[in-house]
């Protein structure tokens, strides 16, 4: 389903000082590719989709993966890459927890002539150089479906729909630009109005928690949007402890299409789903080696994703993957 997209840039390893493998640039014994990844966290039902898919995609590859979990912490993103450049692994690839902040280490893998693969979320270092390509979503355009599918709902109404969100991890791609493309697509419209915007760090305990002081403080609550799934089912959980009625009293709409997300859809309790896919197994491990050989890639890596209204997921739900 995902696709190899959106050529903006191509970048070649050359003058890179691209790792060799083999002899001093690492890489296993037996000439096996070592890829050291390391990961945000398991916040998520996405994020555990992410992480099977990398892992299986790896060892189907053939390719050695050093994989270290960050448990959502920058400053173990940062120790971890060190760590694969001091085991002069041939590639690292990373989805870093949130954008800013990585120019030093990436610098540091760059002069050790180690190629970087981002993953899901995007850095906002100004020097492209820093990595060979960038995989996953438009995160700005999962926000703006989102919106665009409110402004539809209550297309021709007037009166004032009060929305509270849910933001993800504070600083994070994602978040940053799922709240931005939201906005801009309900602007037009003033009678759609956020009248609460916060962070449940993209976890189900969190949402449950920030959903519940919603609850506590605004009376009429008319929508939910809610960064990922796992907030959006946390928050319905609040929802229904507050003698509510999830999806109907107050209508849902959040981002991933995980398995437990198309399900609450599916029943009802969430109205829509913008989707965002975690299987990037595959396209990051073609990269991978692509890289390790010097070939050219594309500078950034599209994803492509739809959308499910509730008739859709029930239809989808038999065969989904995640
Ligand atoms: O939407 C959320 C996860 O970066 C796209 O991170 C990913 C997001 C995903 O925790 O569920």
């Amino acid at each position: 389903m995902a696709v190899f997209g959106g050529l903006l840039a191509v970048s070649a390893l050359a003058g890179c000082g691209g790792s060799d493998g083999g002899a001093e640039g690492g890489g296993g014994d037996d000439g096996q590719i070592v890829l050291g990844f390391s990961q945000v966290g398991a916040e998520s039902g996405w994020r555990t989709a992410n992480t099977e898919s990398i892992k299986a995609s790896a060892a189907a590859a053939g390719i050695k993966l050093q994989f270290s979990d960050a448990q959502g912490k920058q400053e173990n993103q940062i120790s971890d890459i060190r760590g694969f450049i001091t085991q002069k692994v041939d590639v690292i690839a990373f989805s870093p927890v949130v954008t800013s902040g990585w120019d030093a280490v990436l610098k540091e893998a760059k002069d050790a002539g180690i190629p970087v693969i981002l993953t899901d979320r995007a850095v906002d270092s100004q020097d492209t150089s820093l990595y060979q390509s960038f995989i996953g979503s438009d995160f700005k355009v999962e926000g703006t479906k989102a919106g665009e599918w409110l402004v539809k709902e209550y297309e021709g109404k007037t009166g004032d729909v009060n929305i509270v969100e849910l933001q993800g991890t504070t600083g994070s791609a994602p978040a940053i630009d799922r709240q931005t493309g939201f906005a801009d697509a309900i602007k037009a419209n003033p009678n759609l109005k956020i009248v609460k915007s916060q962070t449940g760090d993209f976890k189900r305990a969190d949402g449950k928690t920030v959903m519940e002081t919603f609850l506590q403080s605004v009376p009429k609550i008319d929508v939910l949007y809610a960064h990922n799934d796992d907030m959006g089912l946390g928050a319905i959980e609040a929802i229904k402890a507050a003698g509510k009625k999830p999806g109907q009293d107050i209508k849902i709409i959040t981002v991933d299409a995980v398995k437990d997300g198309m399900t609450a859809l599916a029943a009802g309790e969430i109205n829509f789903i913008v989707e965002c896919s975690p299987l990037l197994g595959d396209q990051l491990m073609e990269t991978v080696k692509a890289v390790k050989d010097g070939k050219p890639v594309e500078k950034r890596i599209l994803t492509k994703e739809g959308t499910f209204t509730q008739e859709e997921a029930k239809a989808a739900l038999p065969t989904r993957k995640y």
